[in-house]
């Protein structure tokens, strides 16, 4: 099996992390959206990462599509994400935010770093940053609140491995976020 991207990308590296907590074998291929969207189209017509290549030649795409296949074929006991059931509606709320806060993060980063120069529309930019700012806020408040347990119930799931893959990011491509102190 094979995961497409690079580990920068929030979204490769969220299931590539969910990969190794599952105890689920697979190899990466880093293919970069910027230099190598050809080569990622010929996995994915819609050239985007994350891609995943099952053994049988299928291929996979959009992060949450991937983990839900693996959750499924986990069953209720391993999966990082509840299946069913009210802790299913609290952890797909909680998710929203983390990728929310990944998906604004990428959007800021590509305003401020890949538009040529004098196309960048700062307030565009700042927009995007305050939103990512939230939603890491509202988990950070939430981590707060639960200590040393885990976001939601009692073993480390999907929405911990997102929240820190969302934060992580942003500390690593918002210069806003570079200092920050999160919650420990
Ligand atoms: N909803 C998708 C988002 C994936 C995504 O936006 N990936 C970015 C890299 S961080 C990408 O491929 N960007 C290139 C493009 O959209 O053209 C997922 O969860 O997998």
């Amino acid at each position: 099996m094979k995961l497409i991207g690079r580990y920068l990308s929030p979204f490769v590296r969220r299931v590539g992390v969910s990969l190794h907590l599952l105890d689920i074998p697979f190899t990466n291929e880093p293919l970069s959206v910027l230099t190598d969207s050809l080569k990622i189209r010929e996995y994915s017509p819609l050239g985007r990462v994350p891609a995943l290549v099952l053994d049988d030649g299928q291929v996979l795409i959009d992060s949450s599509a991937i983990l839900d296949y693996f959750d499924q074929q986990a069953g209720a006991e391993r999966a990082l994400l509840p299946l069913s059931g009210t802790d299913r509606i609290e952890a797909m709320n909680l998710l929203a935010f983390a990728v929310g806060a990944c998906e604004k993060t990428v959007a800021a980063y590509y305003e401020r770093d890949r538009r040529p120069e004098g196309l960048v529309w700062d307030d565009w930019y700042r927009h995007c940053e305050d939103q990512a700012r939230g939603a890491l806020a509202l988990l950070d408040a939430r981590q707060a609140e639960r200590g040393e347990r885990p976001l939601l119930g009692e073993r480390m799931g999907q929405v911990d491995i997102s929240a820190v893959v969302a934060y992580d990011f942003a500390r690593l491509t918002l210069p806003a976020f570079a200092q920050t102190q999160w919650t420990d």
